[in-house]
């Protein structure tokens, strides 16, 4: 019998596009979301190329895959993964996922949690396209981390958490253009790979897969421009919903943004997110910041409703994988 086909729903928040898994996804049984996001990978990584990768997905590609709670206050559990792995959070995904949640007639407006395996986020959506997340507790892990690179340069940054693990700069001298993806790959890439060379990580070992660039804003209503090199190569089309979580956490830290006050962070798209962020007191000091409580607001749009066909004689039945 050939795997059902897997039912999706496609998204673009503020440019980065989320695709849903409705129906037909690999069956992880029961358990927290970390423990079935661990068996998704080992067991059923074929899922993700086959649903991620060319020929039916692309790089810039997240993928959500719905799962039944364990909390039963949650609306939904999700899991988030992308073209080489698995994600902790995803800010522009989540929004993407209570959109079409809401597409699917399964909630209305108001105030839903949703079950991620690095904890549980609450999503006020507004019954038309624009959610506001409560995104994890952000911080800033170590503050002016100084990396060599390759061509003998020295550039300094910090390690932030926001959901996932960010090396964040503001001195890079790079143009933040869209004309400029291919060079801010490049030199992006290449701070990625420095870090892992010079044992630069988050908490406990953890792998920083994602760096962010700041510089200042196109439209005067906005705080800051960012462009986000993800795990995969790929870049961020939208501000990064993390990325602007572990931003916002480092503002905090240095005093640069009042907790309570907004900050609207724009894209290398020059789409945005309202971002602002509160502190925790009762959260477990860190060294280079206190712990944060980020709020991000954007907007998503359904791009299509789809099923993905495995034909067992397609010799890429399970995607391009490498
Ligand atoms: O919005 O958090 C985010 C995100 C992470 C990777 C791509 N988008």
């Amino acid at each position: 019998m050939p795997p059902p086909p897997i039912a999706i729903i496609d998204s673009h928040t503020a440019g980065e596009p989320t695709r849903v898994v409705v129906s037909g996804g690999p069956d992880l049984g029961v358990g927290s979301l970390a423990e079935r996001r661990k068996r998704f990978q080992r067991h059923f990584d074929h899922y993700r190329t086959a649903i991620i990768n060319e020929p039916r997905g692309s790089e810039v590609l997240v993928g959500a895959l719905l799962c039944t709670p364990c909390d039963p206050t949650c609306a939904a559990g999700v899991i988030f993964f992308n073209n080489v792995g698995y994600l902790g959070m995803c800010g522009h995904g989540t929004i993407g996922v209570i959109v079409t949640l809401a597409h699917l007639g399964r909630i209305g407006a108001g105030i839903h949690l949703l079950e991620t395996p690095v904890g549980c986020v609450s999503a006020e959506y507004d019954g038309g396209n624009t959610v506001t997340v409560a995104n994890v507790p952000s911080y800033r892990h170590r503050k002016d981390v100084k990396v060599r690179m390759d061509d003998g340069s020295t550039i300094t940054g910090d390690v932030a958490w926001g959901g996932n693990w960010f090396f964040l700069l503001d001195a890079h001298g790079q143009s933040l253009d869209r004309a400029n993806v291919d060079a801010l790959t490049h030199f992006t890439w290449g701070i990625r790979r420095a870090l892992q060379e010079q044992a630069i990580t988050g908490v406990d070992g953890a792998e920083i897969d994602h760096i962010e660039l700041f510089g200042p804003p196109r439209d005067s209503r906005n705080q800051g421009r960012n462009f986000v090199l993800c795990p995969g190569k790929a870049y961020d089309r939208s501000p990064c919903g993390t990325g602007t979580s572990a931003k916002i956490a480092c503002l905090i830290a240095d005093g640069k943004l009042k907790p309570g006050a907004t900050w609207r962070q724009e894209s290398i798209l020059g789409s945005v997110f309202e971002a602002s962020g509160i502190v925790i007191t009762d959260a477990a000091p860190v060294d280079a910041g206190p712990v944060v409580l980020p709020s991000i607001r954007g907007s998503a749009h359904i791009t299509a409703e789809a099923r993905l066909v495995l034909d067992e004689a397609d010799p890429f039945q399970w995607g391009i994988s490498g």
